[in-house]
């Protein structure tokens, strides 16, 4: 059910809320007093629906709980993040394309649709588009005859997975960009996609808007005013005339919301309902200009239905690098991203990133994989369908308990209208063991419940073990402890109106073997730690994969030179995913100047900031201590909610005597860093013998923040 695969009955494509339940009771006569109620009686007993609600296609979308983002453009073949829309065509030339393989890794685990980049910022359109020449019928791809938006549709279709298209708004190869004729050609765009490739479930529109670029050969920045730029008002009337299932996705909705994250994950507490606002929280704000400060919690209470998604990728960037094939999410890190985004009642989108022959990765599809039969071994039983279960204060019998354990997301169990802190009870003849429990609301009659505990049954009492907030489509609690115990208790302790539940589950997941985490500091002294108990955390540092008899993990240990750190969890049932780090010389013996000390001491958490009242450029010097051949260097920004200062551009050099410097060794830009603060590994042109090494901030992603962060700076040697 929450997590099960054999998909749960589609919502209703029409009828509001309240023929959802009247829907199914037609044939259902109840006494009533001695009377037979006939429908419109019955109907009228159920709850009247809450605040803002989710609309037919949102239904739709909330049953869909988890699919996957395709990127793969010619950006892959130049190992980029954002291609600059000058790429040749012809570099897009995957060996050996597989849709089907693609398709069906996802399927595997557990997803249920893709959202296909039919267009990236680099402009390069993925189908034969009549709007620009910058398309695949220019590239060798299928000799010119190529369409690869149909490809990923067809396989989509045949598979049973929903599709989905994003059309990136900014365009670096399109001359035309920032003049009113090519918002034209994005909205001719929009057209041929929703026509031909249709019925798309959504339609993704990110914000990352103007900048530097191509433009058909200017090599310019162009900055365009996001608030009017695109018409977002008319430009998404065609979406809803030609595609009216898709539900719009931007910073803002207007069916769902990025989570203004791309860690893959919602706040603990997430409400559906939002008011969306502007930056400056004078409009209602639009892709690229929007205050996503309230994004990860949603506003209780909000003018509209319009839930969180949350977009990661199964790597650290969107698209293939070789070199982060060592950083492939694990089957169970994926699973607590599942707990924090599908189990918040938002959905999951996972990026996959196919490399240059057009397929995905080994490792990639195993992890898929590994995910799949993790949600399958720990969802497949409710062990609450085999328990009794008890309600106080129901609201009669057209809202049976057993509505909550039919697999049914339509049909529910109600309170009458004035018990709003219901209690319900499930319990089993002999004690049962689990360590989750999860809730569905009946969202079609809105967000109702603010509040509710879990209790579970022990030594003759209750024993409160977790404490919640907001419901809505699913809330799954992860407890820490696995409990035995004869029955569990589920408080409502705060809600508005009467309470729906529409499904109730218990589970157990089987033995957590979370990967463990690996950590060095500026000595070089290794610390392994597990956030689960396991029976022991083996590890290598030769590179070579953890196995039974290798070291266990007792104490922090050094590694003083260039090295990787492989570790993993054992347990009584196997043995987990692995975690690895690669990691360079330590930071021992280095100084730097600007006091920015926290830059430098291996310490991911703690941040230097340049002054705000500075400008740019900011520039750090590194002291090494002593010559070394550099390759390249490695740079962390700041990763928390409330990081400011960015850094966009950059520029490093090397000297022997911190006088002469010659040519900058790097430059360029962190492409994506604002949305993905994620560690950057950069490769010197060729590499420089060197004691010091200088790093300066060019330019922020914010032009208004004039400060730059910096949570470490280091060195690539090996
Ligand atoms: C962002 C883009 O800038 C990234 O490149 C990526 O496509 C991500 C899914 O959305 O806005
Ligand atoms: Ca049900």
């Amino acid at each position: 059910m929450f997590g099960s695969y054999e998909h749960t009955t589609p919502a209703e494509s029409s009828g509001g809320p309240t023929s959802h339940s009247s829907l199914r009771m037609k044939k259902l006569l109840i006494p009533v007093l001695g009377m037979a109620l006939s429908l419109p009686a019955i109907a009228q007993q159920a709850p009247k629906p809450y605040g803002a609600l989710p609309s037919a296609r949102q239904l739709k979308w909330h049953d869909t709980e988890m699919y996957c983002i395709v990127h793969f453009t010619p950006t892959t073949f130049e190992d980029k993040e954002w291609g600059y829309g000058d790429a040749d065509p012809k570099t897009f030339n995957p060996s050996n394309f597989d849709a089907e393989q693609i398709i069906r890794s996802a399927k595997a685990g557990g997803f249920r649709g893709i959202v296909c980049v039919a267009k990236h910022h680099d402009g390069f359109c993925l189908w034969p588009t009549k709007t620009t020449d910058y398309n695949i019928s220019k590239s060798p791809f299928r000799n010119g005859k190529g369409d690869m938006v149909r490809e990923l549709e067809q396989a989509c279709r045949k598979n049973g997975m929903k599709f989905a298209v994003y059309c990136s708004p900014w365009d670096r190869n399109n001359k035309d960009y920032g003049t009113d004729k090519y918002l034209a050609t994005y909205q001719a765009q929009l057209r041929e996609l929703y026509t031909n490739y249709g019925p798309v479930f959504m339609s993704w529109h990110d914000g990352a808007n103007g900048g530097d670029g191509y433009y058909g050969g200017a090599r310019e920045t162009r900055k365009i005013n996001n608030l009017v730029y695109y018409d977002w008002d008319n430009t998404w009337k065609i979406t809803r005339e030609l595609a009216p299932d898709a539900c719009i996705f931007s910073d803002v909705g207007l069916d769902v919301r990025w989570v203004g994250n791309e860690r893959g994950f919602a706040n603990e507490t997430s409400w559906a309902t939002f008011t969306p606002t502007s930056a400056d929280g004078k409009s209602k704000g639009v892709p690229g200009n929007a205050n996503d400060k309230d994004a990860p919690t949603g506003t209780r209470n909000g003018k509209y239905w319009i839930p969180a998604e949350c977009d990661v990728s199964l790597r650290p960037g969107w698209f293939y690098h070789e070199s982060q094939n060592n950083r492939v999410k694990t089957p169970q890190q994926l699973l607590d991203l599942y707990f924090k985004s599908v189990g918040r009642g938002a959905a999951l989108d996972l990026g996959l990133s196919p490399d240059k022959r057009g397929q995905l990765h080994d490792i990639d599809v195993a992890s898929l994989k590994g995910l799949g039969d993790l949600l399958r071994k720990t969802f497949g039983t409710n062990i609450a369908a085999t328990a009794q279960v008890s309600a106080t204060g129901s609201r009669g019998k057209a809202f049976p308990v057993k509505n909550m354990l039919d697999n049914d997301r339509k049909t529910y169990w109600a309170s009458q209208d004035e018990v709003t802190t219901p209690e319900l009870t499930i319990a089993w003849k002999k004690p049962a063991t689990f360590n989750i429990v999860g809730i569905r609301e009946a969202i079609a009659l809105g967000q109702r419940i603010d509040g509710f505990a879990i209790d579970v049954w022990q030594d003759g009492q209750w024993k409160e073990v977790h404490k919640g907030t907001s419901v809505g489509a699913l809330r799954l609690v992860r407890l820490p402890n696995y409990y035995s115990t004869e029955k569990i208790r589920l408080r409502i302790t705060d809600s508005p109106v009467a309470v729906t539940v529409a499904e109730l589950g218990v589970y157990a997941e089987p033995e957590q073997l979370v990967a463990p985490v690996i950590r060095r500091d500026k000595d070089g002294q290794v610390t392994i730690s597990s956030p689960a108990s396991v029976h022991a955390i083996r590890y290598t540092i030769d590179g070579s994969e953890p196995t039974a008899s290798s070291a266990v993990y007792t104490k922090p240990f050094e590694l003083k030179h260039p090295g990787t750190v492989k570790a993993k969890a054992f347990g009584a049932s196997g043995s987990g995913a692995t975690e690895s780090v690669q990691f360079d010389i330590p930071s021992a013996g280095w100084s730097i100047d600007q006091n920015a000390a926290k830059a430098i001491d291996g310490d991911p958490q703690t941040v230097w900031y340049s002054p705000r009242s500075g400008k740019y450029p900011h520039t750090l010097t590194l002291n090494l201590g002593q010559s070394t051949t550099l390759k390249g260097f490695t740079f962390l920004p700041d990763g928390s909610d409330h990081r400011s200062g960015t850094v966009y551009g950059y520029q490093v050099w090397v000297s022997e005597d911190g006088q002469n410097w010659g040519d900058p060794v790097a430059e360029g830009r962190f492409d994506n860093i604002q949305n993905s603060p994620i560690e950057q590994r950069v490769l010197f042109r060729t590499p420089k013998a060197g004691k010091y090494l200088r790093f300066t901030a060019t330019e922020p992603t914010d032009s208004k923040q004039t400060w730059a962060n910096v949570a470490e700076l280091g060195v690539i040697t090996k």
